[in-house]
């Protein structure tokens, strides 16, 4: 469609609202999220959706062997460097309908809309859907697959949240650990440029009244365990001074997180354990181990600083209680600054567009902080009501839904051409 005063395409709000629909269907809970993990059967009719999404609307479509979903407009110079924009499908338990997936239905409203006009790019464009970037298996694995290339011997100690194999989830989608390690990483040369629209999932554009956010920073993430080792006993015989609970040190430790941030990091560090593991787990056994996720963000670099106060933490909270504890950190993906072409571009876009926006720091990790190790990166981010996210109750006004699409069509036309 085109708009009346700008003569510039512009997206179809109710196409975009009813795909959010759709896909939102894949994975659905009775509280209104989505719990749709990547490989799972949610995720594999997603997958088989998008792909007729894609061939309804005159586009290309492929998969990679880690599961990324490729949707193509071919450019009239094919051979030129590609612009790629998207963002990932799978969600976290019980999350929300547009992480994730609003950025990569827009991207198929955006190259939908280029083709309804008969707009042939330059370039050749693909909004990919990545996999895994909620970590179910290992953070932004899809991503990472394409940026840095995945070694045999991290992927076969991966399992899932439930311990299922990672080979098991990808032999769901016919593809195999062999498969993903013989995939060579993107070289500079294949993509120009890659923008990620998001929503924001923090309370900033909202509480400023800003239509859009142009990201200069996505924070680093760390993520690990740590278990604290005591010994079953009878719940009910057993004399308090002789118990080894591990649940007292757990109990000292997830007091002293939450300062961890403030003693340790700047003001955009934030720390938390969001899964809780208890053996031999039941009521009336004395807890023999308790292990507690780890996840610290700050800005780039001080992550590490983080990390430390954490393991002596740990240390500490063992200690007091006479138990023995062990730590280890699974992941710590860098935090990036991003580039600043790719900033202006999207800032002229959403001038374009006719739209206030403003420069912000993600405190949420994304695909785009993978990417933006091998191709100049830019993020959009929209409004989140009330800056709920990682719930049934994200949402986001379609009047901002419909902006943010349309700021990712004007720089996907301003870097395609
Ligand atoms: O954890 C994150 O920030 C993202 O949702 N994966
Ligand atoms: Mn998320
Ligand atoms: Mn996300």
């Amino acid at each position: 469609m085109v708009s009346e005063t700008s003569k510039q395409p512009r997206i179809n709000l109710d196409r975009l609202l009813g795909d959010i629909e759709a896909l939102g269907r894949f994975g659905a809970t009775d509280r209104g999220g989505v719990n749709r993990p990547v490989y799972s059967d949610a995720d594999l009719g997603a997958r088989q959706w998008l792909e007729a999404a894609a061939i309804d609307a005159g586009l290309g479509f492929r998969s990679d062997a880690i599961g990324n979903c490729f949707l193509t407009l071919a450019g009239a110079q094919p051979n030129e460097p590609k612009v790629w924009t998207g963002s990932h499908i799978d969600t976290v338990p019980d999350g929300g309908r547009l992480d994730g997936a609003y950025g990569v239905l827009s991207g198929l409203e955006c190259l939908r809309t280029l083709v309804e006009v008969g707009f042939v790019p330059a370039r050749t464009i693909e909004v990919v859907a990545f996999a895994d970037e909620e970590g179910a298996y290992g953070s932004f694995l899809g991503s990472r697959a394409l940026a840095d290339g995945l070694a045999a011997d991290y992927l076969t100690g991966l399992a899932g949240r439930h311990g299922e194999p990672l080979a098991d989830g990808l032999a769901r989608i016919g593809s195999s650990i062999d498969a993903v390690v013989a995939q060579a990483p993107i070289s500079a040369d294949e993509v120009a440029a890659f923008v990620e629209l998001h929503i924001e999932q923090g309370p900033v554009l909202e509480d400023a009244g800003l239509d859009i956010g142009v990201v200069t920073d996505i924070v680093e993430v760390a993520h690990g365990f740590v278990t604290f080792l005591g010994q079953a006993d009878h719940a009910g015989t057993t004399p308090m001074a002789l118990r080894r609970d591990a649940t007292r040190a757990a109990g000292s430790f997830l007091t002293g997180l939450p300062t961890v941030p403030a003693d340790h990091g700047s003001r955009t560090a934030v720390s938390t354990c969001g899964m809780i593991g208890v053996e031999p787990g039941a009521a009336n056994i004395v807890v023999e181990e308790i292990r507690l996720s780890l996840d610290v963000r700050d800005r780039a670099g001080n992550v590490p600083a983080l990390q430390g106060a954490v393991e002596e933490l740990a240390r500490r909270s063992a200690d007091e209680h006479g138990l023995n504890h062990r730590l280890q950190w699974t992941s710590l993906t860098p935090g990036v600054a991003l580039d600043g072409g790719m900033q202006q571009q999207v800032a002229d876009a959403a001038d374009r567009v006719g739209v206030s926006h403003h420069r912000m720091v993600s405190g949420a990790g994304h695909d785009a902080q993978v990417m933006a190790r091998v191709v100049p990166t830019g993020m959009i981010f929209v409004p989140s009501k009330n800056g709920r996210s990682h719930s049934p109750v994200e949402s986001t006004a379609p009047s901002d839904l419909e902006t943010g699409a349309n700021v990712l069509l004007e720089t996907l036309i301003g870097t395609a051409t």
